[in-house]
């Protein structure tokens, strides 16, 4: 946790540095539009002091999951550093659509910020498709190494040019399956399961490597899908199950903990381009403290959801250490053909951070 602190504190120091002209260099990626010494952004536009403004905020969780409580805490400290005057309005539970209709709406200028997972992003950023390579994270500290390191912070720093500006990872956690057939507790039990998964291809090809049936679906779709059993199943974490009650239309859970998934914070960049050094500031540090606060809170929660699962009724089972290595090596095929259509470079980067934290 401590790496992570100094890892966010780099990241949002180095922005500051740029945008008061004292480092080189264009976007800094995670929020570090290039800014001129008077202040004024690339575009031309200017702006200065803190102006009377009202902050969009839209995810797809509810306001009881730790990122509806962290959206929560970046509302008060946007407003208390602001002194009141940058207000933020939070929408839940894909009130403003799914999370590619959110992150369309922040590149047309429509909303200012929100928070989803990398997965559905691949499309536009190819490089979040090694978050979602299987068993590549063994812990939350070898995520944040990665996150909150060079290989996540470059991967921000492909955003701009899609119009949005990313201020760094919150977490969503590691993955977990459930479903209304039976126990998984081996390769075998994957076998004609029909999964719901993310919009990503590594997933889907995932599932398919272990036997099962993929079908990509928004989030905002999965609860009526296993209520009227258009799939038997689906993986998300804990949290998420918990407070989305897919215990309601569940019956088994499989601790499989096969993808750690991060949240990224997005900013319509056409937003943060006619902001002023200052607000930029203040945004990037809200984004900042909210986001450990919403770690440390996602990693307490997800402690705590597998004994509440389970006297909510499901049926709650391990992997084995050996059952666990046979369905690691059925995706291992699928690990190396993305790890090489993604990019090989960056991959390795990835593995070197992580050897340094294991
Ligand atoms: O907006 C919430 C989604 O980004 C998040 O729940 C994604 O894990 C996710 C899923 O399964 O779609």
């Amino acid at each position: 946790m401590k790496r992570w602190i100094t890892g966010m504190v780099i990241s949002l120091v180095f922005p500051a540095l740029l945008a008061a002209g004292c480092a080189s260099g264009g976007n800094a990626g995670n929020g570090g539009s290039s800014m001129a010494a008077n202040g004024a952004t690339t575009d031309g536009e200017s702006s200065s002091g803190i102006q009377e403004r009202t902050i969009k905020v839209g995810i797809g969780l509810n306001e009881d999951h730790p990122e509806g409580q962290g959206i929560i805490k970046f509302k008060e400290l946007v407003e208390q550093k602001s002194g009141g005057k940058m207000k933020v309005q939070n929408f839940f539970s894909a009130s403003l659509g799914d999370d590619q209709k959110m992150t369309e709406a922040l590149q047309a200028g429509l909303q200012e910020i929100t928070i989803p997972s990398t997965s559905p992003l691949v499309g536009m950023v190819e490089e979040f498709g090694l978050f979602d390579l299987p068993f590549v994270f063994s812990t939350e500290e070898e995520a944040y190494a990665v996150l909150d390191g060079p290989v996540g912070q470059k991967i921000l720093e492909k955003l701009p040019e899609h119009g949005l500006i990313g201020l760094g990872y919150w977490e969503n956690g590691f993955r977990n399956l459930t479903n209304s057939s039976r126990p998984v507790r081996t390769l075998e039990d994957f076998q004609g399961l029909k999964i719901r998964t993310m919009q990503t291809e590594v997933h889907l090809e995932a599932f398919k490597a272990l036997g099962t049936n993929p079908t990509p679906m928004a989030f905002s779709e999965v609860f009526s899908a296993l209520e009227n059993k258009t799939v038997d199943g689906q993986e998300n974490p804990l949290a998420t199950i918990k407070s989305n009650k897919f215990y309601e239309v569940q019956d088994y859970l499989s601790l499989t903990k096969h993808v750690y998934t991060p949240f990224v914070f997005l900013v319509s960049k056409s937003f943060w381009d006619g902001l002023s050094p200052e607000e930029q500031t203040i945004l990037r540090e809200a984004a900042v403290e909210a986001g450990q606060y919403q770690r440390d809170l996602n990693r307490q929660e997800n402690e705590k959801a597998r004994a509440d699962l389970k006297a909510a009724g499901m049926n709650v089972n391990e992997i084995s250490d050996q059952d666990r290595q046979k369905i690691k090596q059925a995706v291992q095929p699928v690990v190396d053909r993305f790890a090489k259509e993604i990019g090989q470079e960056l991959y390795q980067e990835m593995q070197s951070e992580l050897e340094k934290v294991k």
